[in-house]
Formats: structure tokens, sequence, C-alpha cells
């Protein structure tokens, strides 16, 4: 009986130990992080024991990706990149992507399908006369390498353009608190997200007059920067909601809704109400909620949502400036064919 104990105890130890010198394979870092809807975007990754990486899993469905053949050597691939195709009807919408090797199936990150042009960052950025210039409604993929590394950027504005400064940090698996803050051309501040709650960087501001503005990104109180420090800064002119009221609909019933944003292009200004000393819009919208639990607790692409937060039922509701100016009658028609859809 001793004897046989022992045996067991071997045995379990032994496999116990080959089970933890067992490679486990991680993913840290994909670049860029995402790519416009319509595109191909070839990706790096980086992490740990990622040998011979063959394919990736891309969940939700709808992304396809291909390995990159090595130019130089026929039949081969280049380590770790891949062409992700994404197709031009895609919603925006954040991906979780894992990549298959020798060692298994790495960990998740996220992927990014967007609305805008994309570049990636270019170094040296590190002060004004440096600042990249960025066209107006893009998104630039970039690193906060250092804790004390500062990425600027520039970007033409008109008079009276209200611009939003978007920075996912934490809603991309990111490390960065971002710290971001635009200057007018005279070198005023005339933005600054510090103030917000939300994890990701945001801010906004309306031009006062032509002129190119500059854009500072780094870490807040330059605490931590380095490769896993990754961001999507997007610039631009596009529709934003701040708040809607009521913020709750019930399943099937028509409800009225008042929004306050910026960019709502029918809206008028709101004389009662601003956000961080900038005056805010405000559109009275009819919204036709779906009445299947299916339609509400599926999003497609998986927007982020705070843990805190995702348990409530959602629907998705899309538009861009014309359609808002047409007093959102295409978002009751989006709503409508998701009903119909479900029906069939
Ligand atoms: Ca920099």
């Amino acid at each position: 009986m001793l004897r046989s104990t022992l045996l067991c105890c071997i045995v379990y130890f032994t496999c116990a130990s080959l089970l933890h010198a067992q490679p486990t394979p991680r993913l840290t870092v994909i670049s860029p992080l995402g790519g416009q809807s319509g595109t191909s975007v070839q990706v790096t990754l980086t992490g740990v024991d990622l040998d011979d990486i063959t394919s990736l899993m891309i969940t939700p469905t709808g992304l396809t990706a291909e390995r990159v053949p090595n130019p130089a050597k026929k039949g081969e691939f280049i380590p770790n990149q891949f062409t992700i195709k994404i197709p031009k009807d895609m919603q925006p919408g954040n991906f979780d992507l894992r990549a298959v090797g020798t060692f298994g199936i790495t960990n998740p990150r996220t992927f990014v399908v967007g609305e805008l042009p994309e570049v990636m960052e270019k170094e040296p950025n590190n002060d004004v006369p440096q600042a990249q210039p960025l066209a107006m409604n893009t998104t630039v993929n970039g690193t906060i390498l250092t804790p004390t590394d500062v990425d600027y950027f520039s970007v033409a504005c008109k008079k009276g353009e209200t611009v939003l400064v978007q920075v996912a940090a934490e809603s991309i698996d990111s490390r960065l608190e971002p710290d971001v803050r635009v200057y007018n051309s005279a070198g005023r501040q005339v933005a600054a997200n510090r103030a917000r709650s939300e994890p990701d960087g945001f801010c906004q501001f309306t031009a006062a007059a032509d002129g190119v503005y500059c854009i500072r990104l780094c870490a807040h109180a330059n605490v931590e920067g380095n490769a896993e420090s990754f961001y999507r800064l997007s610039v631009s002119t596009r529709p934003w909601i701040e708040l809607i009221y009521p913020n709750v609909v019930e399943p099937g019933k028509a409800a009225s809704a008042l929004l306050w944003g910026h960019n709502l292009v029918a809206a008028t200004l709101d004389p009662q109400f601003k956000v961080a000393n900038q005056p805010i819009q405000k559109l009275n919208v009819t919204l036709a909620p779906p009445s299947e639990a299916s339609a509400m607790q599926q999003l497609q692409g998986s927007p982020w949502s705070a843990p805190n937060r995702g348990g409530l039922d959602a629907f998705l509701l899309k538009a861009s400036n014309d359609e808002l100016s047409l007093t959102c009658q295409k978002l009751k028609r989006e709503i409508q064919k998701a009903q119909s859809a479900k029906a069939a």
C-alpha cells in the first residue's frame, strides 16, 4: 500500500512538472490595432512562445486572416504576420483576436474595425515642431513607448468646426491611461480630458479660427509607458452623443428621447447646458426598440461596455450626419430592417 502511494505521488509530481514546463503562448501586441471597413490590413503579432503561428481566430465572425508569403523564400511565410480582410459592410466595433500555433491558442487581444482612414504613428513626434500631421477624420495607431514619451499630432481646422479627439486605450486592452490635450496655433490649451472619468481619452473643442491645432498625448502623470501602452487616436468632426434621456425604453414600444451632443446637424444649441465650457446641441428623436430578446442581447461587433453595464440589454443604433439631419428617419429604418430580418 505504501509502495503504491509513493508511486502515485512520483507519477503526479512528474506530470505536474511536465505540465509546468509546457510553454504557454501569450499575445501581447497587434500592430496596427485595427483597420477601416472595406480594407485589408497587414498585422504583426508580438508575444511570448508564438512558435509557428499558422492561423488566427477572430470573433465575432466576419473578418478573415491569411498568412503573409515570404517573397524571398517560395512556399514559406513571414512569421507572425497576417493579412486581415475587413468587408465593406462590417459594423465598426471591437473583435477578439487569438493566434493558433505549436503551443496552442493564445489569449485574446482586441482588433478594432473603424470607420475612418487609418495611419501609423511616426516617431520622433516628441515636441510641437515634430508634430505628425493628420488629415481631419483620421485614426492613428500609436504607442507611448516609455513613461516620458509624448506624442504630438497636428490637424488643420476651420473656424466653427466642432472637433472630437477620441483616444481608445483601456477599451482595447491597453495599459495606457491617456492624458490628451489640444492647443491652438497660439499655443493656448483649448481642450483636455483629465477631468473625465471614462477610461479612454476624449475631449472636444470648437475652432475659434482657421488654423493648425496641436494634439498632445502622453500617459497620465507619466507613470507608465511600454509596448503594451498602445492607443488609437481619432480626430474627427463626427456626430457624438454625450447624453440620452430617458436612457431606458420598453422593448417593442416607440419612445421619444432627447439627445445632447456635438455635430448633430439637425440639432439646436441648448442654452441650458455646457460640457467642459463648450456649448452642446440638443436633438429630439423617436426610437423604435426591438421586441425580441435576441435582438437586444447581441450587438454585432461587440462594442465595448464597462463591466457594470455588461448585464444591461441594449440595441445598436447607427447614424451619420446626413441621417440625423433627416430627424433620425434612418435610425428607425435600421431598427425596422433588423426587426424584419429577425421575423423572417
Ligand atoms: Ca513620441
